[in-house]
């Protein structure tokens, strides 16, 4: 065993520190910033802060902590190895962890806020980029009118979704029309609702984990003591598994640097790729392009294929702004 150069051995003093409790592992269950919320494995919850700025914890991160006895604070010590990371691009371009250890991405829209296709493609991007299963949910079904031109517009980009391979639901939170089958879906799974504010990701988990609403403490509170929702907050299914509510966003880029490099995270590029004459194609204007050439003859999606080509662009330019060397 090596021994550390302050003189005692790492493994039994950590081990030291367990026995008394003093060392703990849990499950980060809200995140506000770097006020977090930790459950340990007993299911009691703590406030804790990360230990240092090099601890990125993120909600449903599982980590260390170390209780500190002066103080009687619980920091934070390390994040343990994510199985998955959900990840934006800060406004410097730099990625950002969302939420971490995830099975599924929910990515809700609705009749209202006016829904915008190219912010679920790219969530769409990252989550398949990240090896996570994603759905798409039009929530708020009560208020569509089977008259409403809109409805034609909606029903094809849901089409599409499922073309490329992802499953997809018309719900409504208050009607609960679906909600059975997308409580299936759910089912054993650890799942975050992501989409633009408003759409109803909050409604739809009240409505699906009605009886775990978690005590946050000082946590979801302001400064002036008024309740906020952008923490970010995990809620069991009675069932098993649970969801992860995230503030809702304006827009979101996902982390250019997690993107798969091929496809950008489209599976149905992906898969058309195959047929590509180059193996390095771009699918853009490269010659004998198998997914210019299925956009063309209407095979592939002409929105999904124009969302493609918009990522494509914005990846090309931000790699090409890191230099050579981050080059791919
Ligand atoms: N008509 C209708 N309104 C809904 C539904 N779900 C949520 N809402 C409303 O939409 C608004 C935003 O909901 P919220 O859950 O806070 O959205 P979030 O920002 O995505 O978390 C609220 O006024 C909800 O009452 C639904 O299924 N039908
Ligand atoms: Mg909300
Ligand atoms: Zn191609």
């Amino acid at each position: 065993m090596v021994q550390s150069s302050r003189g005692y051995i790492p493994g039994l003093a950590d081990h030291g520190r367990r026995a008394l409790g003093l060392e703990f592992e849990a499950q980060v269950i809200a995140a506000y910033g770097r006020h977090l919320l930790v459950r340990d494995t007993d299911g009691t919850s703590h406030e804790a802060r990360p230990f240092g700025r090099r601890v990125q914890a993120v909600c449903g991160d599982r980590v260390l902590c170390e209780r500190d006895t002066h103080h009687g604070e619980i920091h934070v010590k390390s994040v343990l190895p994510r199985r998955s990371t959900l990840a934006r691009a800060t406004l410097r371009g730099s990625a950002e962890a969302i939420v971490a250890n995830l099975d599924l991405l929910v990515t809700v829209f609705a009749p209202l806020p006016k829904p915008d296709p190219f912010i679920i493609d790219r969530y769409l991007c990252a989550a398949s980029s990240a090896g996570m299963s994603a759905l798409v949910v039009l929530n708020k079904a009560d208020l569509i009118d089977a008259a409403d031109p809109a409805l034609d517009e909606w029903q094809t980009w849901l089409a599409a979704y499922r073309a490329a391979g992802y499953e997809t639901l018309i719900v409504s939170s208050h009607s609960r029309q679906h909600l059975d089958a997308l409580r299936a879906l759910l089912a054993h799974r650890t799942s975050a609702f992501v989409g633009q504010s408003g759409v109803g990701k909050s409604s739809l988990i009240a409505a699906l984990a009605p009886a775990t609403d978690i005590a946050t403490g000082t946590l979801d509170k302001t400064e002036e003591g008024r309740h906020t929702t952008t923490a970010s907050r995990l809620f069991d299914l009675s069932e098993g598994g649970a969801l992860i509510d995230s503030p809702g966003v304006r827009d979101y880029a996902p982390a250019i640097d997690s993107l798969e490099p091929h496809s950008l995270g489209f599976p149905e590029v992906d898969q058309l790729a195959t047929g590509c004459k180059f193996l390095d194609c771009r699918h853009l204007r490269e010659p004998g392009c198998a997914v210019r050439l299925a956009a063309e003859g209407h095979q592939l999606d002409a929105r999904r294929y124009e969302s493609y080509r918009r990522l494509r662009r914005i990846r090309d330019e931000l790699i090409e702004a890191q230099g050579p060397g981050k080059r791919s």
